[in-house]
C-alpha cells in the first residue's frame, strides 16, 4: 500500500467505524513515518468530513456516526504523544469545555493535546458545562483562559453567558475567553465580546500561551 491508500484507507475504516482496524492502520501511519497532523487531517478528520456529510443528507443516522466519532478518538490516542510533541516550555492554567447541551468533543479533545502540548495546565471540564462552571473554575483554580468549544449553531450562544457572568463575576480583566468550533466566527467572537477566536487546534494553542505570558508576565 502506498502512503497515500493508507491514509485513504483509515478514512474509509473511521467511515465505517472499524476502531480497532483504524488503531492499527494509524500505527503503521506512524511505523511508515507518515507526519501525525498529515494522518490527522487527511485520514481520520477526512473520513469524520464524509461521515458529517452523510449525517447532514440523512444517509447514516446517530449511531453511524458515535461509531465513527469512538473510532476517530482511539486513532487519536496513537497520535496523541506525537501531535502533543513540541516547544512544551510554556507556563499557566486554562480551563476547557463543550458548552451546555453540546455533547460533541472531538475537536475540543485536540485542542486539549496541542494546549498540553505547549506545556499549559489544562482543567478539561468535559462536554455540557454550564457557563457558571466555566467561571467557577476559573476563580476557584486561578485560570489565565477559558476555552469554549461549541459544534451545533443553537449551542454558540451559551458562549456569549460565558462572558456575561465572567463580567457579573468581576473576572474579565484577568481572565481571557477563548471561542472555537465549526460553527463558531470570528464575527460571532466580536459580537458576544469575547477575546479571540482560532479556527483550529494549533492556532488556538498558540493563542492561549500568548495570553498566559501576558497575563503572568
Ligand atoms: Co453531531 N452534528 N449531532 N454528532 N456531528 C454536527 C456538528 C453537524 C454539523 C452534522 C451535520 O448536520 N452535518 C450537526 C450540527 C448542525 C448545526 O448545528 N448547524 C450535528 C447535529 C445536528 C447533531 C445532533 C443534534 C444530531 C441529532 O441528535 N439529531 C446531535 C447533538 C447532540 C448534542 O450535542 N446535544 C449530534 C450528535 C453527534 C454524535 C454524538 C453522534 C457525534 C459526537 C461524538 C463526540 O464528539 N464524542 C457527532 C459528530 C461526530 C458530528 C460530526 C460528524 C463531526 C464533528 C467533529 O467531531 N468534527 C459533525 C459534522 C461535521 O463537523 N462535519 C456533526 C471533527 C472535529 C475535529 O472538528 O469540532 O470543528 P471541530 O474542531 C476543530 C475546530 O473547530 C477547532 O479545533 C478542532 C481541530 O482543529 N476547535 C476549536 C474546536 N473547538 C475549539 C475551541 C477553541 C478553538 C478551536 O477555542 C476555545
Amino acid at each position: 500500500m502506498t502512503q497515500e491508500e493508507l491514509l485513504q484507507e483509515i478514512s474509509v475504516k473511521i467511515q465505517a467505524g472499524r476502531a480497532k482496524i483504524v488503531k492499527e492502520l494509524v500505527q503503521q501511519a506512524v511505523d511508515e513515518g507518515i507526519p501525525a497532523h498529515q494522518i490527522l487531517e487527511e485520514g481520520l478528520l477526512a473520513g469524520l468530513n464524509v461521515i458529517g456529510v452523510k449525517f447532514k443528507n440523512n444517509e447514516v443516522f446517530v449511531p453511524e456516526v458515535l461509531i465513527a466519532a469512538r473510532a476517530m478518538n482511539q486513532g487519536v490516542a496513537i497520535l496523541k504523544p506525537l501531535l502533543a510533541q513540541g516547544d512544551a516550555g510554556a507556563s499557566g492554567r486554562v480551563c476547557i469545555g463543550t458548552v451546555k447541551g453540546d455533547l460533541h468533543d472531538i475537536g475540543k479533545n485536540l485542542v486539549r493535546i496541542m494546549l498540553e502540548g505547549k506545556g499549559l495546565e489544562v482543567i478539561d471540564l468535559g462536554v455540557d458545562v454550564a457557563p457558571e462552571t466555566f467561571i467557577q473554575t476559573a476563580r476557584e483554580q486561578d485560570c489565565q483562559v477559558i476555552m469554549c468549544s461549541a459544534l451545533l449553531t443553537t449551542t454558540m450562544s451559551v458562549m456569549k453567558d460565558v462572558v456575561t457572568e465572567a463580567e457579573n463575576a468581576g473576572l474579565r480583566d484577568r481572565v481571557r475567553i477563548m471561542v472555537g468550533g465549526a460553527p463558531v466566527t470570528e464575527n460571532f467572537c466580536q459580537q458576544i465580546g469575547a477575546d479571540a477566536y482560532t479556527p483550529d487546534a494549533t492556532s488556538a494553542a498558540e493563542k492561549a500561551v500568548e495570553f498566559c505570558r501576558e497575563l503572568l508576565g
